[in-house]
């Protein structure tokens, strides 16, 4: 696909020039007529003519994702005919430049969703169960990056390379799952898809840009203290993230698993709709700026075999295959920082189980853990005529 890209194609009906492809389903292209190209989506083989162009808001725009987003809309053509930037009163005013686009920051209120067709929140669960449902009322539609909705049974949860139908059902909130569940089940789907996901096990190796940006200030200055001999200095971490590992993401819980840890069971089971999957996982925060890195292993239903594991996701959309030990080579997340694909390696027969498989993932958790799919969404949402607020809701 990525040959044909920027390209004039002809075709048995019209010309076309591919510009983007926005997940398994859905292309942005224009399509050639007499007098020149018209630009629309190809959904599910179908040309949709972009007549509409849409008003897009970031809420949450100051932080490590909104700036991810800004890129994201206009990197991806989003049909955008505004985008405009949102956090709390204390930013008002703030310009924020990110590549070629500069915008001024507004204050996030109510009556700024009357004039938006889609908003993206991440600026946390408080600011969404505040603000969601106002903007729906209004005629925003919502794809919010916080846990304030992902286990709402009236809310899809989405990962559009998964479960993109579920989009057609939206009431006008659509949820972005957690950046671990997200990577994570890029890697495990196809095999579920294969074999049929009975359980898994999983470790995360998670990066601190998934704190956000003062925990990388953090860790930057502990590693330069370190250096120079200094004392380290903890505010965001409860201990130093430097030269350390701390079994610990989000708050603990009675049971003494964390809530990153349940979000990985509850999301997981709502996203590949497996009611009864069992998950267990150990959340574990490490010193790496950008990618989040998984060793999961899972159990099938089906007996498992390796080289068919390894086909099942190297032909799945978003994931690659990095699987050559010999070479030296597995994914890593220096090599996933701003990359669309996950990456699966170690893909191994799991010696501890019957039908098991061990892997290795690893993905951007700024992007396809939150911005880009919620961009993803976003695009397959205007390429199914489904964003905007259904009537009667
Ligand atoms: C993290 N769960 O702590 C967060 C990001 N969404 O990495």
């Amino acid at each position: 696909m990525r040959g044909f890209q920027g390209k004039t194609l002809g075709t048995p009906i019209g010309r076309y020039r591919l510009l983007q492809k926005n997940s398994p389903s859905s292309l942005l292209l224009d399509f050639g007529r007499a007098g020149g190209f018209v630009r629309g989506f190809l959904f599910n083989r179908r040309f949709i003519h972009l007549a509409t162009q849409y008003k897009v808001g970031i809420v949450g725009a100051t932080g490590a994702v909104g700036h991810e987003l800004i890129r994201l809309f206009t990197d991806r053509r989003f049909p955008l005919s505004s985008l405009r930037l949102f956090a709390s009163a204390r930013s008002t005013g703030r310009e924020i430049q990110v590549g070629g686009f500069t915008g001024t920051v507004e204050e996030a209120k109510p009556e700024v969703f009357d004039d938006l067709d889609v908003a993206v929140f991440s600026a946390g669960a408080g600011i969404s169960r505040a603000l969601a449902g106002e903007a729906v009322r209004r005629g925003c539609v919502v794809i919010d990056n916080s846990s304030a909705f992902r286990m709402d049974n009236a809310v899809p949860l989405v990962i559009p390379e998964i479960n993109g139908e579920a989009l057609a059902s939206h009431k006008g909130i659509v949820a972005n799952p957690n950046c671990s569940t997200a990577i994570t089940l890029m890697g495990l789907c196809p095999l579920h898809r294969e074999f049929g996901l009975r359980r898994f096990y999983a470790a995360t190796y998670q990066a601190v840009s998934g704190t956000g940006a003062a925990a990388i200030r953090e860790l930057e200055a502990q590693v330069k203290a370190h250096v120079e001999g200094g004392a380290s200095e903890c505010s965001v971490y409860p201990h130093p993230i430097a030269f350390n590992l701390l079994p610990h993401v989000d708050s603990f819980l009675d049971d003494g698993y964390t809530k990153e840890e349940m979000k990985m069971l509850n999301e997981s089971r709502k996203i590949l709709g497996l009611p009864d999957l069992r998950v267990s996982t150990t959340c574990v925060r490490v010193p790496v700026i950008r990618a989040h890195s998984l060793a999961v292993f899972a159990e099938f239903d089906r007996p498992v075999d390796v080289e068919r594991a390894r086909a099942a996701i190297g032909k799945f959309p978003g994931v690659e295959v990095v699987d050559e030990p010999a070479n030296n080579r597995y994914p890593m997340p220096l090599d996933y920082a701003g990359k669309e694909k996950c990456g699966v390696g170690r893909i191994r027969r799991d010696a501890a189980s019957e039908n098991g498989l061990a892997i290795w993932i690893v993905g951007d958790q700024l992007w396809k853990g939150a911005a880009l799919n919620a961009v993803q969404i976003a695009e397959e949402l205007a390429a199914s005529g489904h964003l905007r607020v259904p009537a009667g809701v």
